[in-house]
C-alpha cells in the first residue's frame, strides 16, 4: 500500500490505548521512584490521559486495571472520562497481588481461593457493563516455582473452569483478552506461558476469546511477529501489550528497545488487515515509567507505534509479493527495508496537522504547562502506584 493518501487516512484513524497504570508509580522490585505531580486516583490519571490524546490525537482510550482504578462510582468514571473526550478500554483483571494467591489464583489447589478469584474476574464484567467497556483483559500470574509443586494438568483444568464461568458471563459484545507470559512472577511454570496455550484456551471457549500478544513476554529470541501473523489468520489476535524490552519483562517505552521489531510486528498486522476496526485488536501500551515522566513518555510511546506503523503501511506490497513469488530473497529484503529505512516523520508532521494538531506533540505537551501545573497542584495525599 503506498496510496500517500491512503495511508494518511489510516494513520488517521489509528487508535492507542494508553494503561491507567503507566500514569502512576511503578517500577521494579528494587523501587519505585515518586515523581512530582502523579495523580492520586483513576480521576487524575484519565486526566493526564487527556493529555496525551490532546497531543497526539490518537489515544482517546484508557485501560483500567481493578482493584488500582477502584471507585464508588464506575459510571460515574466513564462519564468523566466522556467529558475528557476519551472511552474506558479494557478492564484490566488483578488477580496477582493477593496473600491468598501465592500458590496461585483460579488455578488455586484451595477451592475457596479459586472461587474468591473467579469472584473478582466476575465483578470485573459488572465494571465493563457499567464503564460501557467491551474488553476483559486477563492475565494470571499462576504458576509454580519448584518441580513437583504442583499438578500441571490438574491446573490446566482449574484455569479452563474459571475462564469458561467468567465466558458464559460476557455480555455480546464483551470479549476476554488472554495474555499469556514466559516467567515471573513464577519461575518454572507459568500456567498460561505462551501463544499456543492462551491459544488453545481461546479455541476452547468460543468466539469471544481472543489472545493478548504482550512484547515483553516471550523467552528472547522469539520472533514475535510470526506468533501475530498466525493469530491474526486464525482471527485469534485480540490485541498488543505495547512496550520493549532489553532483556525480559522490562516494561519500557514501545518501540525504544528495538524499534525494528516493532515495524516487523505492525507490518504482519498491515499485512494481515490487522488495522482495520473491524478485525478488533486493541493497540495498548503495557509500560512502566520509573525513571522518565510519565505522560511525555506516553506521548512518545503513541509516536514509536504511529511511526512503524507508517513505515508498514509504506511497504510496496506488489514489489515484496512479485519478489517472494520470484524467490528474489535479497529483492524482497530489499522492499521490506527500504519502508523500514524510510523516515516517516515528516508524515506524520503533515497527518498531524491536517488534524489540527501540533506537528510536534512532545513540543505541543510541554507548551501546555500541564507537568508544572499539575506538580504544584498535586500535593498531599497519596500518590496512585501499583500497590505492589
Ligand atoms: C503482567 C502485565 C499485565 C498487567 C501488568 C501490569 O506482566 O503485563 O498485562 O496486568 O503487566
Ligand atoms: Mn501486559
Amino acid at each position: 500500500m503506498t496510496d500517500r493518501s491512503a495511508v494518511q487516512d489510516a494513520l488517521r484513524a489509528q487508535r492507542i490505548e494508553t494503561p491507567s497504570w503507566g500514569y502512576g508509580n511503578s517500577g521494579t522490585r528494587f523501587k519505585v521512584f515518586a515523581q512530582p505531580g502523579v495523580p492520586r486516583d483513576p480521576y487524575e490519571k484519565l486526566a493526564d490521559a487527556a493529555q496525551v490524546h490532546a497531543a497526539t490525537g490518537a489515544a482517546p482510550k484508557v485501560s483500567l486495571h481493578i482493584p488500582w482504578d477502584a471507585v464508588e462510582d464506575y459510571a460515574a468514571l466513564a462519564a468523566h472520562a466522556r467529558g475528557l473526550g476519551l472511552e474506558i478500554g479494557a478492564i484490566n483483571a488483578n488477580v496477582f497481588q493477593d496473600d491468598d494467591y501465592k500458590l496461585g489464583s483460579v488455578t488455586n489447589p484451595d477451592p475457596r481461593v479459586r472461587r474468591k478469584a473467579v469472584d473478582h474476574l466476575l465483578e470485573c464484567v459488572d465494571i465493563m457493563d457499567a464503564t460501557g467497556s467491551t474488553d476483559l483483559k486477563l492475565w494470571f500470574s499462576d504458576g509454580t516455582n519448584y518441580p513437583g509443586q504442583d499438578d500441571t494438568s490438574a491446573r490446566q483444568d482449574r484455569l479452563a473452569d474459571a475462564l469458561a464461568e467468567v465466558y458464559q458471563r460476557l455480555g455480546d459484545d464483551q470479549r476476554i483478552l488472554l495474555e499469556y507470559k514466559l516467567f515471573e512472577p513464577a519461575f518454572y511454570t507459568m500456567d498460561v506461558p505462551d501463544w499456543g496455550t492462551a491459544y488453545a484456551h481461546c479455541l476452547r471457549l468460543g468466539p469471544k476469546a481472543t489472545v493478548v500478544v504482550d512484547t515483553g513476554h516471550h523467552a528472547p529470541g522469539t520472533n514475535i511477529e510470526f506468533i501475530v501473523a498466525f493469530l491474526l489468520r486464525e482471527g485469534k489476535l485480540g490485541g498488543f501489550d505495547f512496550n520493549s524490552r532489553f532483556y525480559a519483562d522490562d516494561d519500557l517505552m514501545a518501540g525504544a528497545a528495538d524499534p525494528f521489531q516493532l515495524f516487523r510486528i505492525m507490518h504482519e498486522v498491515v499485512k494481515n488487515g490487522g488495522l482495520a476496526p473491524e478485525t478488533g485488536v486493541a493497540f495498548m501500551l503495557d509500560q512502566c515509567h520509573n525513571i522518565e515522566a510519565k505522560i511525555p513518555a506516553v506521548i512518545r510511546s503513541v509516536m514509536n507505534v504511529q511511526e512503524a506503523t507508517a513505515k508498514a503501511l509504506l511497504v510496496d506490497t506488489g514489489a515484496l509479493t512479485a519478489a517472494q513469488d520470484a524467490g528474489d530473497v535479497l529483492a524482497a529484503n530489499e522492499v521490506l527495508m527500504d519502508a523500514y529505512n524510510t523516515d516517516v516523520r515528516p508524515l506524520l508532521a503533515e497527518v498531524r496537522a491536517g488534524a489540527g494538531l501540533d506537528p510536534n506533540p512532545l513540543a505541543a505537551y510541554r507548551a501546555t504547562g500541564w507537568a508544572e501545573q499539575t506538580a504544584a497542584e498535586r500535593v498531599g495525599g497519596h500518590q496512585a502506584g501499583w500497590g505492589a
